[in-house]
């Protein structure tokens, strides 16, 4: 017995050493150390061994036994070490002055829209502000000439927390709290996500942007608001575009208009994005109400301001020739994937 253990040592280091693949070495584990291998066959045959010497040889078999398995796993190292450097030399070599190929995401429309209109009242002399989404009710409707259970209230459908306060319904919400951050003579936009409500259409969402702007100082005049609101949409559009002032009622300026924009999705003839009238409303304005500025701690003997309420979300629809608002909160990565990314 004692020869046929050394005969399968001879035996395994040959086979060991003709394995070059993961597989043979797989196999030649197999045929030594499976249960069907010549180490059981000869645990097998070490039962009709008697007294000292069954210790001896069975000292033999396993001496071999842990010899097969340690090469097999020092083989099996090496293996995968010549595989790694052939790998290495077989790769490209790395070159660090290669122009890299992310593949980046693109800004969304709205984001688009808000920071070319953002730009252009920048270059104004207007300064960009930022308002919380949460707000009060003084903040949203009695600072801004809207009483409790004014008639006024109902034209935007709220959604009040239950602590009392609620979703901003529209960003002249923060009016009141820049007119007394910085006094006047004044000018500011200030962008906000604002919630309602609505049932939603091609042209209403329940949530959307809207850009207010204010601007404060002495002799401000409805010419002043013209010029600002034809200044910004000349500067969005680069082209001429057909635009219409009718009065328009908000509590909180006097006199109030409407400004609206000729659809450019159906050029005017009508369709599901204008309601089929041809126009679009997108930018409502006008003269700050005396009592607002007052609640804003403007002296209204020496001030006058205009404000307005750009519909952000229907400008990028215009801008862009989105015919539904709400592709915009769809998610469609294949339609987003078309805006600058950069
Ligand atoms: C207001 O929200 C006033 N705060 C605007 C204002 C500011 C008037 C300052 C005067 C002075 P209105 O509810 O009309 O007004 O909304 C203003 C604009 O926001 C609309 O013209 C429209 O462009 C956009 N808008 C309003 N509701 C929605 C909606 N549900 N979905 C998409 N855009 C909307």
């Amino acid at each position: 017995m004692k020869e046929k253990i050394s005969a399968l040592r001879e035996n395994f280091r040959a086979r060991l050493s003709a394995a070059q693949t993961p597989e043979q070495l797989e196999e030649v584990r197999v045929s030594f150390l499976g249960k069907k291998g010549p180490v059981s066959d000869l645990m097998a045959e070490l039962r009709n061994v008697e007294g000292e010497q069954k210790a001896r040889l069975g000292q033999l078999i396993n001496e071999a036994k842990a010899e097969f398995a340690k090469a097999i796993t020092a083989a099996g190292e090496t293996l995968r070490q010549k595989a790694l450097e052939a790998q290495i030399a077989h790769a490209k070599p790395f070159n660090p002055t290669l122009p890299a190929h992310l593949n980046c995401g693109s800004f969304h429309p709205i984001t688009l829209i808000q920071r070319e209109v953002e730009s252009i009242f920048a270059s104004m002399g207007f300064t960009v502000e930022d308002y919380p989404e949460v707000v009060d009710d003084y903040h949203c409707f009695e600072a801004l000439n809207i009483p409790k259970h004014h008639p006024a209230r109902d034209m935007q459908d709220t959604y009040y927390l239950d602590n009392g306060q609620l979703l901003k319904t529209h960003t002249s919400a923060a009016q009141n709290h820049i007119m007394r951050k910085y006094g006047a003579p004044l000018r500011a936009i200030f962008p906000g996500r604002c919630f309602r409500n609505e049932a939603t259409d091609a042209c209403h969402e329940n949530t959307f942007f809207q850009m207010e702007g204010i601007m404060i100082d002495e002799d401000i005049s409805i010419s002043n608001l013209i010029y600002f609101m034809k200044k910004m949409l000349s500067e969005v559009f680069r082209r001429d575009i057909r635009v219409r002032l009718r009065p328009g009622f908000f509590p909180f300026v006097e006199p109030g208009f409407e400004l609206d924009i000729s659809c450019l999705i159906c050029g005017g003839d009508g369709c599901p994005s204008c309601k089929n009238s041809g126009w679009l409303e997108l930018c409502p304005c006008g003269m700050i109400h005396p009592n607002v500025l007052k609640a804003g701690g403007i002296d209204t003997d020496k001030y006058t301001g205009f404000a307005f309420g750009l519909g952000l979300t229907r400008l990028a629809m215009m801008k862009y020739g989105i015919g539904d608002i709400r592709d915009f909160n769809a998610g469609q990565l294949k339609s987003l994937s078309q805006f600058e990314s950069r």
